[in-house]
Parts: C-alpha cells; structure tokens; sequence
C-alpha cells in the first residue's frame, strides 16, 4: 500500500494495518537479538530458559523498555522506514519518539485477551486530538508471524465510535462484579467486539492508529506459541502532553549509550537532541558531548556549527 493511501485509511478509520510493511532483511538484525530479552517459544515452554518465570501470571510483564538490551531492537524503533511512515500520518517530520516497548507473549503464560479500550490514560496528560498536529500515532510492529492464534490486535474503525466520550475507557464485554464508581470502566457497547478488525499479519506487519482509537489485544491459542512484538509511540514536536517516558532518566544506562553509538542526528532528533545548527550547539557543548559519547560521531553537529558561524559572519559583513 502507497503511503498517502495509508494516511487516507487512518484518517477515516482511526488505523491503518501494513501487512510486510517492514522487509525480511530489515526485520533480520533485531530478530536475531531477541534472544538477548526474551526466552524463545521452546526454551519458554520446555521450561529450559531460567527466565520463563518472570512471564507467568501478568499479560503485562512480557515487556522491554527502550533502551533495550539489544542494540538492534533499539534502531529498529527508530528505522527509516518508521520514520517515513510516521511523518506521512503525522503530517511533519519534527518527529518525537515518546515510548517504545518490545512485548513477549507465550500461550498459557497469562490471560491476553483484554477488553476493548483506548491507551490514552497513560500515554497524555489531557485527552486524544484528532488535529493533525497534535494527533499521537501507536504502532504495534510485529517481529514475527502473527495469525489468529498468536494474539493479533483487534481494532475498530474509527466510524462506529466517534460519538463516544472520553469515558467509559474500557468497554467490557461481561457485566461488571462492581460498578466502577469512576466512570472508566462499563459493560456497555458491547456490539462493538462484532465490528473489529483483526490485524494478523505476517512479521513486519506494522498496525498504526491513533490515540483515540479502541483495540485490544487478543488470547494466544497456539500449543507451544510466542509472539514477539514491538509497539513504538511518535508525535509531533508540538504536542508536548504525549509522553510516557523521560529519556534522561535513562540516559546513563549502558543501552543507551550502545544505541547512541549507532545513532545519526535524525534519530537523536527523536529524544530531543537539538539538530546540527540548533544554538545549543556551542564549543563547549560539542566538547561536553564528545566526552559523554566517545562513540558518537559528533560530524554533522559540528558541521552545523561552522555552517550557522559562516552565515552569522557573511551578514555581518554585507
Ligand atoms: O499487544 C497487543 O496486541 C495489544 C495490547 C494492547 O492493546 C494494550 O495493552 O493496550
């Protein structure tokens, strides 16, 4: 599918899902690091990987923040063709990266099967903008194989919920036990779970859709199976109330450093480094950088620095 052909299906219905959308050859070098996060499908299941017990009870509990101990699942979260897609959706290309996970599910582990909802309670302060602007883009991406009986994501199109407020947040299909005096929780559009639309997809399937839009994750069935997923968050520069994580709070753990070494100005960009040419740039803050990231290739920074030295210099002259 056409990238603007994208943009147009997730304009309308809140999501857009790119089957294959990332290539084998893209996929191969964060693939063969999973091993470095997450047990494999046999070493889970046969009990011979000592770190299976850490997945059994909490759907949530299968998952990685970024940085991740694998340099390669770092830059896959930051790949070109992402960002390419995201600017296309977001409508811009001052692009920020505001939370980035890798997910291991394995049958049997935990309940996967969640209730239909949207993410916007921990992922803003306020609540989702349909503006194109200030619009947050999610993007689960899968790692592998994703049929139905390996949990894909269920979405609905955005036209059978538009009119529904910012809560209830969770629509539940069975009654509830209790009544959630907050108002978040309601067993009510219950019809909504005949409207989904599943995103199983082959690995590289990229499903993006925005804040506002209900989905859920589904059970995994499969006797022995695992599915190894990442899900990337992107927004505008503007919208400063999407967030998830700081990066300085990670910003001195060895994973970080590792990705940084790998890293150009765009993807830096992405955290909220200042591109080359920005005022930040000083002698003594290259010279600080260059200190704290002996790996960095601090180049095209520098370049920007003498390009804004030789424009200030040439108008002062005329
Ligand atoms: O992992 C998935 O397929 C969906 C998970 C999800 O929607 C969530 O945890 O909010």
């Amino acid at each position: 599918m056409d990238l603007d052909r994208a943009a147009r299906q997730w304009r309308q219905d809140g999501f857009v899902i790119l089957p294959g959308y990332l290539s084998e050859e893209t996929l191969r070098p964060a693939v063969a690091e999973l091993d470095l996060l997450f047990p494999s499908a046999q070493g889970f299941h046969d009990g011979t990987d000592p770190r299976r017990d850490r997945f059994l009870g909490d759907e949530f509990a299968g998952i990685d923040s970024f940085p991740f101990a694998a340099t390669q699942i770092s830059l896959l979260a930051v790949h070109d063709d992402l960002l390419r897609l995201a600017t296309t959706l977001l409508g811009g290309d001052d692009l920020r990266l505001y939370s980035a996970e890798a997910w291991a599910k394995y049958t049997g582990a935990a309940d996967y099967d969640q209730d239909l909802h949207r993410d916007y309670l921990n992922h803003t302060v306020l609540v989702p903008s349909t503006a194109a602007e200030f619009r947050q883009l999610e993007m689960f991406i899968f790692l592998v194989d994703v049929p139905e009986d390996l949990g894909p994501p269920h979405l609905v199109p955005k036209t059978h919920t538009a009119n529904l407020d910012a809560k209830p947040n969770w629509l539940t299909r069975r009654a509830l036990a209790d009544l959630d005096e907050t108002g978040f929780v309601a067993s009510s559009h219950s019809h909504l779970y005949e409207r989904e639309v599943s995103a199983a997809g082959p690995a590289g399937t990229v499903v993006a859709f925005e804040l506002g839009t209900f989905h859920r994750g589904t059970g995994l069935t499969r006797p022995g199976g695992a599915r190894y997923s990442m899900h990337v968050n992107y927004r505008r520069a503007a919208a400063e109330w999407g967030n998830r994580q700081a990066w300085a709070d990670r910003s001195h753990e060895p994973a970080w450093y590792r990705f940084v070494a790998h890293a150009g100005p765009r993807q830096l960009e992405l955290f909220g480094f200042p591109p080359p040419g920005h005022p930040y740039w000083t002698d003594d803050t290259l010279a600080g950088v260059a200190l704290r990231y002996p790996g960095l290739d601090l180049t095209p920074w520098r370049e920007g620095q003498s390009a804004t030295r030789r424009a200030a210099t040439d108008s002062d002259s005329r």
